[in-house]
């Protein structure tokens, strides 16, 4: 595998190894719901059947999990990070965003890496439902950095000014998490 792939420290493996310190949430189609909230001009609290109705996209994506592994060519499809921000019109005030986990898991990115066209909150893996031991009914992916910040059961954003390091950047993991420089650590 040529290196342009592969950043550095990481080996690549086919399997799709299951990573979590939460278990899969309950998942409601009828209960749930997706809240939006912070610096945003249109906060959005949305049915499971109103966030598949957003126009979707699908990308394919690397996935690099700090601990070692890559697993290439993810397909993912679901809403890009660029369209949640359109749609709950996030002011410009805001500078970074938390992703909340249904267990209340949190990963913390900048507006810049989550309105990349790698980022998006995914409900189908490889055109399969996403299963609920990979973050099912939602994750996102936000596929330029390590995988700790791509959320499992993803049930919310908050937009925020100032960064909130979420539950691995609290515990010594790096708050940007580029694996090509390899930031695992913060220090
Ligand atoms: N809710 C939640 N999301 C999470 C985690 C977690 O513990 N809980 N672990 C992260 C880490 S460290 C990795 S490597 C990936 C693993 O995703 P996978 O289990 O689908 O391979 O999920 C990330 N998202
Ligand atoms: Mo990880």
């Amino acid at each position: 595998m040529s290196d342009d792939r592969i950043p550095p420290g990481q080996h690549v493996t086919d399997r799709f190894p299951v990573l979590q310190i939460d278990r899969p949430m309950r998942f409601d189609p009828t209960k749930w719901r997706f809240e939006v909230t912070g610096e945003v001009d249109n906060p959005l609290n949305l049915t499971w059947q109103q966030f598949l109705e957003i126009p979707s996209v699908r990308i394919v994506t690397d996935f690099h999990c700090v601990t070692g592994w890559s697993r290439l060519d993810n397909e993912w499809k679901g809403v890009s990070g660029k369209e949640i921000c359109r749609m709950a019109r996030v002011r410009p005030t805001a500078r970074h965003v938390v992703m909340i986990a249904d267990s209340g898991y949190t990963s913390n990115t900048t507006i810049e890496t989550f309105i990349r066209d790698d980022t998006i909150l995914a409900y189908k893996w490889n055109g399969k439902d996403l299963e609920p031991l990979h973050g099912g009914p939602l994750r996102s992916v936000v596929a330029s950095v390590y995988a700790y910040k791509s959320v499992k059961w993803l049930v919310g954003l908050r937009f925020v000014k100032e960064d909130e390091p979420g539950y691995w950047e609290r515990r010594g993991y790096h708050n940007r998490g580029d694996p090509w420089r390899e930031e695992r650590y913060s220090y």
